[in-house]
């Protein structure tokens, strides 16, 4: 044997550097580096909840060194720089059988067991007593069984009590915690109903008792208070200030912080900042934990296990995620709290997937991709982190790639430049995820419909960013509008002073467009007139009202309205609006109609204004004016080319109450003149109209719809205007009801008697008390098609009957 000795070392010696190679390798694919936490005191707790873990060692469950050596899990975390440990301790988790609920079954004698360990290795304990049987947090603080029927003065005493044995049993193992917390997340108090926050007397006798337990057994056990993270920092304050008011002595606020829940690093600065300045208290996190995969290995769902949760936890689900997030979150306290930070709390951190050691007895672990030992007790290269913040060299950490790395996809309209992201995702080397700003770049327009590339950069860095940009046809609606039927219903004509030239109220066209980001109206004139007044605008005549009905009911909660701003019309029940433009001069304040800003209302009462919400402008040589509104203040604007729409204008007034010049008439310098055109067998009507306002008050009309796609004609628009009815003191309706009744007879076979008709009338009278969508036109052609063929029978039988007599 000794012969072989030499030849032995040879080939050990030609395999060493091979060797050394592979280990190299195995150890770059579990490699993970964190940087040092500057200033950490050594004292700060590296702790770690390991309550499943008796339960686990129980069942056969064995823990590993990283290097797969089996070991005592005290000894391999000790080894990794954790120094506390958190167990938890429920009442009597068993049911009346004898039956553990499972979770660890944290009862007070295998806690107390496992804690001695802890204790003689020399770990700081923290113990949590939940005052539950079983799971307790803010959506469940269940008495103990064996307390539900017990008078609220003897729940006070048997919480001291049970407090003082508790803790005088866990001195007698050897098991004395340094740190007690009072309840487990008790935003909502504990020991409901009697310690509920909403009976906060109560709840804060029940406090105070376990608290004169814990300071009797020794007064050196920190008192711990322990909140969930979820809520925002005005919450806490108020928490802690009624607190003190009441005088309760504790000496360390806890809270669970779980970024992927409750929010980012950012948030958790600023509560440990202000909370421990504010209350002159410690801080620590009694719960904080990320996954290292996103996989399950035992077929029960996993709390964490979605990309979406990765982006709102800000870090990638990998070991190297979990190791920097754990390392941050101490950096942050540590920043924020300084020397009142003691410490944080990994939860859940060796709950390792072992049969029968589920959340629940009978069910499985939902948190075994969150644990700091892998699928089979391995110890992650994560667990290292709590000894890295110490000795670990600093490193750059830098941006590393996109979280999405495949292109972002954009849709614009031809024509209309496309709207980019101005931020992404980014991935840096620490496997955090943080938003970073894209440099595009000039963005082209681009004038036809395809699908188009472009480049940009996340800022800083030669990472690339494509957008793959489909462009779609044109959305736009663009409609005409006779010249010269600026006469109202015929018969108006303009005031007389000079300013008023001809065409100024004669709208000619109008068009509305989806562009990038804003839905661009534009309402063009015969001759806008200038901008005689200065206008901030840049138009001084007009007063246009632009109405809109979308396809969406729920763009305004299903709030319509018939009326209008003054314009003395109705709009027909299926053309009430939904959104309405009133675009004014640009003089005074306030929206209009109250102010005389242009502004925006929805038909459920939003009223928003020109130049903050929106912009109007006008273009005096092209003689339009221009409103452009945010898309994302409107809805339905994909479904553009069904909307409804109607235009009017009038002769701005400013001082007039309905902001609309006022008619009389043989009309004035300032005044509109409403029978400038008018025939003498029409004066008196147009004259009783004024009397009993309802004559409309507008120059010319404009309308778009799928019914009236290419607008209406001058004599529509005067016939339509003429339908009101001062005997009646009824407005005219727009489009006009009978229009309707003509179209539905229209297309109906000549052969209809007036009976029929007549029938048809009452249709649409059936009609006129229901609200909503515009059926009847369709329902008038069933309702008459069934009375033809009802009639078609009837003559048929009779005529049968004749033949057969
Ligand atoms: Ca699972
Ligand atoms: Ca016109
Ligand atoms: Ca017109």
């Amino acid at each position: 044997m000794p012969r072989l000795v030499g030849p032995l070392i040879l080939v050990a010696s030609l395999l060493a550097p091979l060797l050394s190679l592979i280990i190299i390798n195995a150890q770059s694919s579990s490699t993970i580096h964190v940087n040092p936490v500057p200033g950490l005191s050594r004292d700060f707790l590296r702790g770690l909840d390991l309550s499943e873990v008796s339960w686990i060692l129980g069942l056969g469950g064995k823990y590993y060194y990283e290097d797969g050596r089996e070991g005592d899990i005290l000894d391999i975390i000790a080894d990794n720089g954790v120094n506390a440990v958190r167990l938890r301790v429920w009442n009597n988790p068993y049911d009346e059988n004898g039956v553990p609920y499972g979770g660890g079954n944290c009862d007070l004698e295998r806690m107390t067991q496992f804690a001695s360990k802890v204790k003689s290795r020399g770990f700081k304990l923290l113990i949590d007593f939940h005052y539950s049987d079983w799971w307790a947090d803010p959506s469940k603080q269940y008495k103990p069984k064996a307390w539900a029927n017990l008078s609220f003065n003897e729940l006070v005493s048997t919480v001291y009590n049970w407090t003082r044995d508790a803790l005088l049993y866990m001195k007698n193992n050897n098991a004395l915690p340094d740190m007690v917390q009072v309840g487990n997340e008790i935003n909502n108090g504990f020991l409901w109903p009697d310690g509920r926050v909403e009976n906060w007397t109560q709840f804060v006798t029940l406090l105070k008792s376990a608290i004169k337990a814990i300071r009797d057994i020794d007064p050196s056990i920190k008192v711990v208070i322990h909140l969930s993270g979820n809520r925002e920092l005005d919450y806490y304050v108020n928490f802690f200030e009624r607190l003190a008011n009441d005088g309760v002595d504790y000496d360390v606020i806890a809270l669970s912080y779980y970024t992927y829940w409750h929010g980012s690093l950012e948030k958790l600065k600023q509560m440990a900042s202000t909370l421990t300045s504010r209350f002159n208290k410690e801080i620590i996190l009694a719960e904080i934990a990320y996954p290292w995969t996103l996989e399950d290995a035992d077929g029960y769902p996993n709390l964490f296990s979605s990309r979406d949760q990765e982006i709102k936890g800000g870090y990638r689900a990998s070991v190297q995620g979990q190791a920097s997030l754990i390392r941050d979150i101490i950096e942050v306290l540590y920043e924020s709290a300084g020397d009142k930070a003691l410490g944080v709390f990994y939860w859940g951190a060796a709950w390792i997937p072992v049969p029968g050691a589920g959340w629940k007895t009978g069910e499985g672990n939902p948190w075994e991709n969150q644990a700091l030992f892998d699928f089979n007790g391995k110890a992650l290269p994560s667990l290292r982190v709590f000894r890295m913040i110490y000795e670990a060299e600093y490193i750059e950490v830098k941006p590393v790639g996109l979280y999405n790395p495949g292109p972002l996809n954009v849709t614009a309209y031809a024509g209309s430049k496309p709207v980019l992201l101005e931020n992404t995702l980014v991935v840096y080397s620490d496997d955090s995820i943080r938003n970073a700003a894209i440099k595009w770049g000039e963005i082209p327009v681009y004038e036809s419909p395809g699908t188009y590339y472009l480049n940009g950069y996340v800022e800083n860095t030669s990472i690339m960013v494509v957008a793959r940009i489909t462009v779609l046809e044109r959305l736009y609606i663009d409609v005409g509008d006779p010249e010269g039927d600026d006469k109202g219903p015929g018969t108006y004509g303009y005031p007389t002073a000079s300013v008023y030239a001809p065409g100024v109220f004669d709208i000619v066209r109008a068009s509305l467009e989806v562009e990038s980001e804003d839905l661009v109206v534009r309402v063009y004139f015969k001759n806008l007139g200038g901008n005689p007044w200065n206008g901030p605008n840049g138009f001084s005549l007009q007063y246009i009202q632009v109405y809109i009905r979308t396809t969406n009911p729920l763009a305004t909660n299903k709030v319509y309205r018939r009326d209008t701003f003054g314009l003395n019309i109705e709009l027909r029940d299926d053309y009430a609006w939904q959104y309405a433009l009133l675009i004014s001069p640009g003089w005074g304040s306030g929206p209009l109609p109250d102010g005389e800003l242009s502004s925006l209302h929805y038909a459920n009462g939003t009223v928003l204004v020109e130049g903050k919400d929106f912009k109007v402008s006008s273009n005096t040589s092209d003689n339009y004016v221009e409103v452009r509104t945010p898309l994302n203040l409107l809805s339905d604007w994909e479904n553009l080319k069904s909307w409804k729409i109607i235009v009017a204008v009038a002769s701005w007034a400013g001082e007039n109450p309905d902001r609309i010049r006022s008619f009389a008439p043989g009309g004035g310098e300032w005044l509109s003149d409403p029978v400038a055109y008018a025939n003498e067998s029409s004066k008196p009507l147009i004259q009783s109209a004024l009397l009993v306002n309802v004559l409309p008050k507008m120059y010319d009309l404009l309308i778009y719809s799928q019914e009236y796609p290419h607008g209406l004609t001058a004599d529509q628009q005067y016939t339509w205007l003429m339908g009101f009815n001062p005997s009646k003191s009824t407005l005219a309706i727009i489009p006009p009801e009978v229009k309707q009744i003509e179209t539905v007879t229209q297309t109906i076979t000549t052969t209809i008697t007036t009976t029929l008709l007549s029938t048809t009338e009452k249709t649409v009278s059936i009609y006129e008390t229901q609200t909503g969508y515009p059926g009847y036109t369709v329902n008038t052609v069933i309702g008459v098609a069934l009375l033809s063929l009802a009639l078609g029978i009837g003559v048929g039988y009779f005529l049968l009957r004749l033949q057969r007599e």
